[in-house]
């Protein structure tokens, strides 16, 4: 390591004074302008990460669903997956060093992790859309470049895409090609293949509209789209040309506020979806022939994906074992439909796509899915060898199935959670299953369910256990909630401090709305007090405004916690026309 060159090039990417940051859930995350000395640690530490495991690491710039002055950066390990945990504490360290000690610091990470300095180091590079994103990805490529490290830098991709093209480099091609070209035509001949018999029946599931969140994944679909037309055609909204990235649009806007982003033109029962900014995330909606809306989270994906495997494993018989992985978050209704209608097991992970994924890999075939949209399907080499033998060697219905599970295999992005993907494949079983939005809609019903953010001094205060679903400390706030679920039906409430924001994160279900929301608020205010609640006190929801809505019926806004959420239509309906 030629240290005094890394002192020289650091100079150049000085550390703001006094400024500390984690690589929390999803890497770093904060304001573009803090960033910069970041990128080019990053890049360092991906090439020490790169020598230790004699691979290609990657890393992508983007700041996913956060606004558009944010910004971003997480590595990929060699076999597309998260950043392994050891190494999320090195990144910590590495970019609160103080310049002083910046060349200490990487000696002592190379001792620790034992990295051969000897050994050569390549990067790969992606970055989103966002207008710091190309400057940024320019101080990564520095960082790589002190520390003799070659790259390749992909630029714009998706984030799920830069995964891809890791895994496929470290396994010498057989993933697939380490080209954008290669992952179009691994998908979608995947996709084609799935859905021929579907698809020559002319049935009319064929146009589906998507909110690209003003993200990358508009440029990644507009280019992809002609290689699974005609079998799909997709129609892109908000794909960056007019409007800003995340704002009023994209998964994470759509699941939070449970309503359709700005710019899609919706009509009855039209299926829909939106990714988030990176293209990592997925949700479905419509709306109804009354004009409500209706919202097909991941919880539904999860659901959905798992009864069509569950199908196709019956078909080949060969006793591969199928679960399904949550995060307490899961609605309560999934999770029963899962386990009781569908006999399927259920295991409940931490927040973090890394949590899940760990988890998911324990099966044959493991399903994970985030309410929020993200997740994947993950197949062991076990089960995609007996797969591959059971389709070329057994016999007709049998066949049939162990091919469409092959194909399935192919369609999935195994590295991580991928709207593209997802998307094919949610297409694919709607298409094949002969299913409209309403039928898979109506698998089940959401219980009604509320988040709220509280603002306190120390979020660290609150340490949970249970998956998250129980809280250790501080004392006291465990019994308050225990409590308060008591008083209603069907209900649950849980904290946790978010590993995104500076706040703690309240969620609630109960069997009503009003219920939800009474729970959500006093969890809230139990919060505030007994873990150090600071600024305004949470506040039972306000009726802020009334006002006309389509077909004379009204909409009533709430404002709770400073935060707006939740439009109900027609609650006092007729009674005020
Ligand atoms: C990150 C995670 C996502 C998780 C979210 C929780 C990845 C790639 N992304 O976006 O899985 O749901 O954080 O945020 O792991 P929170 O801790 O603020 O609730
Ligand atoms: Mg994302």
């Amino acid at each position: 390591m030629d240290l005094d060159a890394v002192t020289k090039q650091s100079v150049l990417h000085a550390k703001p004074d006094g400024l500390i940051l984690q690589y929390g859930t999803a890497g770093f995350r904060t304001k573009a302008e803090h960033l910069d000395h970041v990128m080019f640690r990053m890049g360092l530490l991906a090439v020490l990460r790169s020598k230790q495991t004699k691979s290609t690491i990657g890393v992508m710039v983007t700041a996913s669903h956060n606004p558009e002055e944010d910004n971003g950066v997480k590595l990929v390990d060699p076999l597309g997956e998260m950043l392994a945990a050891s190494w999320e504490e090195h990144a910590t360290c590495l970019a609160n060093a103080e310049e002083q000690h910046l060349p200490r610091v990487l000696v002592d990470i190379s001792e620790k992790a034992a990295v051969d300095l000897h050994q050569d180091a390549f990067v790969v590079i992606g970055r989103d859309t966002r207008p710091s994103s190309e400057r940024l990805s320019q101080s990564v490529i520095d960082g790589v470049t002190v520390l003799g490290g070659q790259f390749y830098d992909y630029g714009l991709l998706t984030t799920p895409q830069l995964h891809y093209m890791v895994f496929c480099r470290n396994s010498n091609g057989q993933y697939g090609k380490a080209t954008v070209e290669g992952y179009y035509q691994k998908l979608s001949s995947a996709f084609v293949e799935l859905t021929k018999q579907a698809f020559c029946r002319g049935d009319d599931h064929r146009t589906l509209k998507v909110d690209c969140a003003n993200g990358i994944g508009a440029l990644k679909l507009a280019e992809m789209k002609h290689y699974f037309s005609p079998g799909l055609s997709v129609q892109l909204f908000n794909d960056g040309t007019k409007g800003k990235l995340n704002h009023l649009c994209g998964a994470d806007f759509v699941k939070s506020h449970q309503k359709p982003p700005q710019g899609i033109e919706m009509r009855a029962n039209e299926r829909c979806c939106s990714f988030d900014g990176d293209a990592d995330r997925i949700v479905y909606y419509y709306h109804d022939a009354d004009g409500q809306f209706h919202l097909i989270d991941g919880d539904k994906i999860a659901t959905l994906i798992s009864s069509f495997l569950k199908e196709l494993l019956l078909e080949i018989g060969d006793g591969l074992s199928l679960g399904v992985v949550q995060t307490a978050y899961a609605n309560g209704s999934s999770t029963r439909y899962l386990e009781e209608v569908m006999k399927v097991p259920v295991y409940c992970t931490k927040t973090g796509v890394k949590h899940l994924h760990h988890k998911a890999q324990e099966f044959d075939i493991g399903v994970y899915f985030e309410a929020n949209g993200h997740g994947t399907v993950l197949f062991s080499k076990a089960a995609e060898t007996k797969i591959k033998q059971l389709a070329k060697e057994s016999e007709d219905e049998k066949r049939k199935a162990a091919k469409m599970l092959e194909n399935i295999i192919d369609l999935f992005n195994q590295t991580i959670g991928d709207a593209i993907s997802d998307m094919l494949v949610i297409e694919a079983i709607l298409a094949l299953k002969g299913l409209t939005v309403q039928q898979w809609d109506a698998l089940y019903t959401d219980l009604p369910n509320r988040q709220l953010k509280v603002k306190v001094a120390d979020r660290q205060v609150i340490s949970t256990t249970d998956a998250e679903r129980q809280v250790v400390k501080p004392p006291g706030l465990q019994e308050a909630i225990n409590d308060l679920v008591k008083k209603y039906r069907l209900s649950r409430a849980f904290v946790r401090p978010s590993g995104t924001e500076d706040i703690v994160r309240v969620y609630a279900e109960a069997d009503s709305q009003e219920n939800t929301d009474s729970l959500a608020y006093e969890v809230s205010l139990a919060v505030f007090q007994l873990a150090g609640g600071i600024g305004e006190r949470p506040q039972r929801g306000l009726i802020i405004f009334l006002k006309h809505y389509q077909n004379h019926s009204l909409e009533i806004a709430l404002l709770e916690n400073g935060l707006w959420f939740s439009s109900f239509k027609s609650l006092l309906g007729k009674a005020v026309e």
